[in-house]
């Protein structure tokens, strides 16, 4: 898992706000079949026999895909049902105690809103960090975007850590967030609105590996 993880660049979030339960087996192959090898059940507000019922869909896809699927916000549930990994915001509790919760093997990110954020998330064990949002996004509404300067500094300050920016990345904002120093993106919204899931993130992963074009 971590060196699927150390060579995702694109980290696909199927969002049940804008993915509906019937689509979300159609839309996990989409982005699987696109390339996307870290990718996230994200079900707020949605009951959690439904959301265990989703992750555990998802679960087996990744795995025959080889690929990483993460669980956001539930560690108890992510054990139980065997997930690569999960995801805990700033609210999540100590990493500490997700770590007694799932065990030693299941990868941890971490959401991160600010650099020293991201070094705590780092020295409390994450595995890899969520960075933003960088634009103001529906998909966390209210949520006050720190923008692209720390960018830079976050890479320099953690080297060889897995970062991933994130909130508000698009096709035509993909440039400014790559040129401000990102190597690794979530897009979640737009990719997901997409017609074509797995070309649009074919065609991302395409230009997150400038060296291999
Ligand atoms: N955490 C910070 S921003 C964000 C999350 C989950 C949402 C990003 O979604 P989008 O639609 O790519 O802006």
């Amino acid at each position: 898992m971590q060196q699927i993880l150390n060579q995702a660049t694109l980290y696909g979030i199927v969002d049940l706000g804008y993915t509906p339960a019937e689509k979300v087996a159609a839309t996990t192959e989409a982005l699987l079949a696109g390339g996307v090898r870290i990718l996230q059940l994200r079900a707020k507000n949605v009951p959690l026999p439904e959301t265990k019922v989703l992750a555990k869909l998802m679960q087996a896809m990744c795995r025959k895909a080889k690929a990483i699927f993460v669980l956001n916000d539930y560690p108890e549930m992510a054990a139980e049902i065997g997930a690569d990994a999960v995801h805990v915001g700033q609210d999540g509790g100590s990493l500490e105690e997700v770590r007694r919760i799932v065990g030693k093997d299941m990868l941890i990110g971490r959401s991160t809103h600010s650099p020293e954020q991201a070094l705590a998330a780092q020295a409390e064990g994450a595995d890899y960090i969520g960075f933003g949002p960088l634009f103001p996004t529906g998909t966390k509404p209210g949520r006050p975007a720190i923008g692209l300067q720390d960018i830079a500094k976050v890479h320099e300050q953690l080297p060889g850590f897995p970062i991933f920016c994130i909130g508000g990345i698009n096709g035509t904002t993909l440039p400014r967030v790559l040129q401000a120093g990102a190597r690794r993106v979530v897009i979640v919204s737009w990719l997901l609105q997409q017609a074509d899931i797995s070309g649009t993130a074919r065609e991302l992963i395409r230009r997150l590996h400038p060296e291999e074009n």
